[in-house]
């Protein structure tokens, strides 16, 4: 049992994927071979609610120089966030109002809030990632936002109206040093919106790849509303998106300073009514990840015994939870298929599978495909149109195994 790193509390656990290395950690062939190991397990805290990692990862590890993930490889994402920047923009102060993104990768949102016209500042620690940024023009600053990084920033340029954040706040095991930087950097009336994976969404599609080392916290709107309040906010605002998978906009504001919406009340006797962060949902997460296991690597070995070339689309992070609980290597997949540069011809995190550019994909086409970019379904059974058309199938696993 480990100790909350919201409130202290208990929390046990209730899901265990064993030892896993580090999801982004993709592997040089010609290297040592050597993998930082770790073991990934999911709880809950008895007193908070909170569902978050019983073991942190050292940030530095996991974010550091090359940390290969580039948000700008979706066209739907970066649809995502130009919409998101319209309606966004649209509450701020009409006088030179100033955005801060947090984790912003290789643009996130700024591209968009540049184009308004508006003054932003990304604040994002990995240094490749950050630089394409900067490339882009955009402006960064290359560190781990936290009370020290808001004050400095605060300081430079004066408050901040918003401060937004996708898919990182939840990366983030010290959420009290998020809070105390948004305290030291916000306006009185400016709003911190992130944006995570629900864990409504995971439970209900059993996407137990969300756990991952990067994924410290699956949010639930009752436990985030809570450790708002014991940071010193209120939640005012909640919003489910569909990207990712599913997932939760939360919008956090100055005590007293907004009227929660009606989403809020409604999203929480929602949480409640079904019991969203009890122990019989929270236990359908490791019964799922088991049906997985037992199905997909048989399916795998029988299609291998029958001469049949299968391999992967989209060397995600969340695949590292998939391939290295389940015992997939490329034995069974041969290899996988990814738009990154920065993933191209290194191996998957434990698995070692080999990571090829896209155009591999065609050359000649396997004749099955695990789509371990779930999350990006439309977009890639779109672009890989001629993947079906020459007689290709489809191997999904969230919400369940099947062939399509
Ligand atoms: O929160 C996180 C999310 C936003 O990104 C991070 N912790 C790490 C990362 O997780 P992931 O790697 O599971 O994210 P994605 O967005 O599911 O990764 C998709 C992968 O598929 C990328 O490597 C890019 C690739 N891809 C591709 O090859 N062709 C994606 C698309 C849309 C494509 O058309
Ligand atoms: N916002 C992007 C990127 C998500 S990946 C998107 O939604 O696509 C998470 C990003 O958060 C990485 O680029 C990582 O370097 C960054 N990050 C992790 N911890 C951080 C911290 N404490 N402060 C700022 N950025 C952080
Ligand atoms: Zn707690």
């Amino acid at each position: 049992m480990s100790g909350c790193r919201v409130c202290g509390g208990p929390v046990h656990e209730f899901a265990d994927f064993g030892r896993q290395p580090l999801s982004d950690a993709f592997v040089d062939p010609g290297g040592t071979g050597d993998e930082f190991l770790f073991r990934l397990a999911v709880g809950r805290c008895a007193r908070c609610r909170m569902v978050q990692l019983t073991e942190p990862v050292p940030r530095e590890r996991m974010f550091r120089y090359d940390y290969p993930y580039r948000s700008s490889q979706s066209a739907r994402m970066r649809r995502h966030f130009d919409r998101t920047a319209r309606t966004l923009l649209a509450g701020l102060p009409a006088r030179d109002p100033f955005v801060v993104e947090i984790g912003c990768n290789d643009g996130g949102l700024m591209p968009a809030v540049d184009a308004a016209g508006v003054r932003s500042l990304g604040v994002d620690p990995s240094v490749l990632a950050a630089k394409a940024a900067a490339d882009r023009g955009l402006r960064v600053r290359t560190e781990f936002f936290d009370a020290g990084t808001a004050a400095a920033v605060r300081a430079a340029e004066g408050p901040a109206d918003l401060i937004y954040s996708a898919n990182t706040i939840s990366h983030i095991d010290d959420l009290a040093s998020v809070f105390a930087g948004v305290d030291r950097l916000l306006a009185p009336a400016g709003r911190f919106v992130f944006e995570d994976p629900y864990l409504g969404d995971v439970l209900s599609q059993s996407a137990f790849d969300q756990v991952i080392d990067e994924h410290f916290y699956l949010f639930a709107v009752g436990p985030v509303r809570d450790a708002a309040r014991r940071f010193g906010f209120d939640l005012v605002d909640v919003e489910p998106l569909p990207v990712h998978g599913g997932e939760m906009r939360f919008t956090v504001a100055r005590p007293g300073r907004y009227r929660p919406t009606p989403a809020v009340g409604a999203a929480l006797a929602r949480e409640d009514a079904t019991g969203l962060t009890g122990a019989p949902a929270l236990r359908g997460l490791a019964a799922g990840a088991e049906r997985v296991r037992a199905e997909l690597p048989a399916l795998l070995r029988r299609l291998r015994a029958g001469g049949r070339v299968v391999a992967g689309y989209g060397a995600t992070a969340k695949s590292a939870t998939v391939t290295n609980y389940c015992g997939i290597g490329p034995e069974l997949v041969a290899f996988v298929c990814d738009s990154t540069p920065g993933k191209q011809g290194l191996l998957t995190p434990g698995s070692r599978i080999p990571v090829r550019p896209p155009e591999a994909f065609a050359d000649p086409y396997p004749d099955y495909a695990v789509l371990f970019a779930w999350n990006h379904a439309e977009e890639i059974m779109a672009k890989e149109r001629g993947f079906r058309a020459a007689g290709g199938r489809w191997i999904r696993y969230v919400p369940d195994v099947r062939v399509v």
